[in-house]
């Protein structure tokens, strides 16, 4: 029985019998005094406010109009090994500067941001990548994160730093591509200020959402990518869920023989929130597989936006979020005297993902409430609906409306499935084919020198210089798959269970995002407008998925990367020291690498 003794640990990690250090080093989620946003207007203040003039969410396309603030926000990132326990099970993990959490991201709209990324990983070494999800990179393509794809990993040993523009606002994050490498703690929360888009109080910052897994990633993409009839295991189950990174966890249930350090009592996650205000909550599904649906008892949540695309407000008890999707919701502390509590809720869906310990709570306190004791709040009764949807497109219309071409330029038909190979190897596909990194050959380092001999294993779909193009995306599999869209935010037209049958929903202004939810046995249509010349992951995003192929590259045109001949040194860099490292150090890529 897992739930009662989930509640009872909780109530024992009100006043918790790890440090914060010991739980997740030195970050600063989940802790009180709680930390409140913008963070850089203390450290780091604006001469002249909020640098958007006279933009707002209604007036302006946010594609063609992000301002140019001419200020640079400075991060520097030490990736490394650390041992921690964020929900009290001791486990060695993958930090950024030592933090779990990583530490956030925070900018202005128009702002550049530049992320110097030192890979510290050692014993044994590792290379590394970091991906800035939801930013678009028209103007820098190579920035992206990708190893194999828009650059070599980075050496152990080595620096890179990334600089890309701020050109959308809202919520993101970021996280290392490097295999799985982020299941084992190499995330972040990312903030883009922007104009607000719904009357809110307090921006009480990110609410990250992450599955937990106590093996190490290595040990878990080894499971999955292990033959069937020797063991292999296609969706490992999660150990436990967090928010913010926290969590406690039943520490009898550890198998017999498993001496790793674990208390009960690690603590959880706590918010604190005025009376009568409106707060903000940045909810990011940061975790590696789980479809999260979160929830705050005796609450109702409005849901302002929808990954990096402002919406029009609607209200709803239970939000749900699939891996990589964000929502930015608001909640008004007005359900009880300032001394009232309740507790925050995120539930794995057990029918729709894989886990063993599907509850994470948190505590949320109203200002005069006594922090060190307990809420005793009745949770929603929503049952799951077991359906692995997002909410329907019809509630999620964004602010600004843009209507896609009603007549693309080309469509194309791509099928997500599974093979199982002749080693008995489960292998997801992309358009029939599974994918496999090549390290040492990113894909737009290939298409800059004009060469389009991509080998089959680097699954790349050439969308040639159509201006707008559409897909149709089939999945006769019996999972949902969240499928990632690298370099854009795409319209979604219609998604659903069966065969499209060519409808589109609100074709003025459909919903845009760059994760979307493919149904089980059904299908999504997506359409871009192809603007922006790169190569662009599409993928599941959930991380076993990646591994085991779920990837391709779309090449958005060819003519223009090879013609403009733009790409930094530094790129070729990133090989020359990648080719060194490879030639004197076993790279044991058991995975698609991704
Ligand atoms: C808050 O609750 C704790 C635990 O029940 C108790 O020890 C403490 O005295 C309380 N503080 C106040 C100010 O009531
Ligand atoms: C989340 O799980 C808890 C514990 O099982 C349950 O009481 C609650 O109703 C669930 N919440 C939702 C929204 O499903
Ligand atoms: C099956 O897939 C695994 C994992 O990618 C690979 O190592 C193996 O060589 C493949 N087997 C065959 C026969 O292609
Ligand atoms: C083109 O790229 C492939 C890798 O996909 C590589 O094997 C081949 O040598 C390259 N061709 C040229 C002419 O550089
Ligand atoms: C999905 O299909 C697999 C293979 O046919 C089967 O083993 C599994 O039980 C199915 N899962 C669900 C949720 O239907
Ligand atoms: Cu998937």
């Amino acid at each position: 029985m897992i739930s009662p003794r989930n509640l009872i640990t909780a109530l024992l990690g009100i006043i918790p019998a790890l440090t914060p250090q010991q739980t997740n080093g030195n970050s600063r989620w989940g802790i009180l005094p709680q930390l409140l946003f913008p963070q850089f207007l203390t450290n780091n203040p604006l001469p002249f406010g909020f640098p958007w003039g006279l933009l707002t969410a209604l007036n302006s396309n946010p594609y063609t109009s992000s301002p140019n603030t001419g200020v640079i926000r400075y991060y520097d990132f030490t990736v490394k090994r650390g041992v921690i326990a964020p929900d009290g099970y001791q486990k060695t993990v993958l930090l950024v500067n030592d933090q779990f959490p990583g530490p956030a991201i925070e900018a202005n709209w128009g702002d550049t941001i530049q992320v110097t990324v030192n890979n510290q990983i050692a014993a044994p070494e590792e290379g590394t990548a970091i991906h800035w999800h939801g930013f678009l990179q028209t103007q820098t393509p190579w920035f992206d994160g990708v190893p194999g794809v828009q650059q070599c990993p980075i050496a152990p040993g080595n620096s890179f730093t990334y600089q890309f523009k701020a050109e959308l606002y809202g919520t993101s994050w970021y996280h290392s591509h490097y295999s799985g490498q982020y299941t084992d703690g190499v995330l972040g929360p990312i903030i883009i200020h922007g104009p607000n888009t719904a009357h809110y109080d307090i921006d009480l910052g990110p609410v990250l959402l992450t599955d937990a897994f106590h093996k190490q990633y290595y040990d878990l993409i080894e499971t999955v990518m292990t033959p069937l009839d020797k063991g292999g295991y296609p969706e490992p189950p999660s150990d436990n869920n967090m928010i913010n990174g926290k969590m406690t966890f039943d520490c009898s249930t550890v198998a017999a023989g498993d001496t790793t350090p674990c208390n009960s009592d690690a603590g959880i996650s706590k918010f604190v929130l005025t009376t009568g205000k409106t707060h903000l909550l940045r909810l990011i599904n940061a975790g590696s597989e789980g479809l999260q649906r979160f929830s705050i008892d005796g609450h109702q949540l409005t849901i302002i936006a929808n990954d990096f695309v402002p919406i029009k407000p609607y209200t709803t008890t239970v939000v749900t979020l699939a891996v990589g999707q964000r929502s930015d919701v608001l909640i008004t502390a007005n359900q009880g005297p300032p001394t009232a509590s309740f507790w925050m809720r995120s539930n794995i869906s057990t029918i729709c993902s894989s886990t063993n310990q599907p509850n994470a709570l948190a505590a949320v306190y109203y200002n005069n409430a006594n922090t060190s004791t307990s809420p005793t709040s009745t949770a929603w009764d929503v049952p799951d609906p077991g359906t692995c949807r997002n909410d329907p497109l019809s509630l999620t219309v964004p602010q600004f409306p843009i209507a896609p071409a009603a007549n693309p330029a080309v469509t194309h038909e791509i099928e997500v499935n599974y093979i199982i190979n002749a080693s008995n190897n489960f292998l997801w596909t992309l358009d029939s084919q599974s994918y496999r990194a090549d390290y040492n050959q990113p894909v737009l380092l290939l298409a800059e020198e004009g060469n389009d001999s991509f080998i089959p294993d680097m699954n790349v779909q050439d969308f040639g210089s159509y201006p707008t193009v559409r897909v149709v995306v089939t999945n006769p599999t019996n999972h949902s798959h969240p499928m990632h869209l690298h370099g854009h935010n795409m319209f979604i037209l219609q998604e659903g269970t069966g065969t499209w049958d060519g409808t589109i929903v609100n074709p003025q202004n459909p919903q845009r995002r760059d994760v979307q939810l493919l149904p089980a046995n059904g299908y999504t249509v997506w359409q871009i407008n192809a603007d922006n010349p790169g190569v662009w992951p599409y993928h599941c995003h959930v991380v076993w998925h990646i591994s085991a192929g779920l990837y391709m590259n779309i090449l958005e045109r060819p003519e223009d990367i090879k013609n403009a001949k733009r790409i930094p040194m530094i790129m070729a860099q990133t090989c020359t020291d990648w080719d060194a490292f490879s030639k004197s150090n076993y790279v044991d890529q058991i995975d698609s690498g991704l």
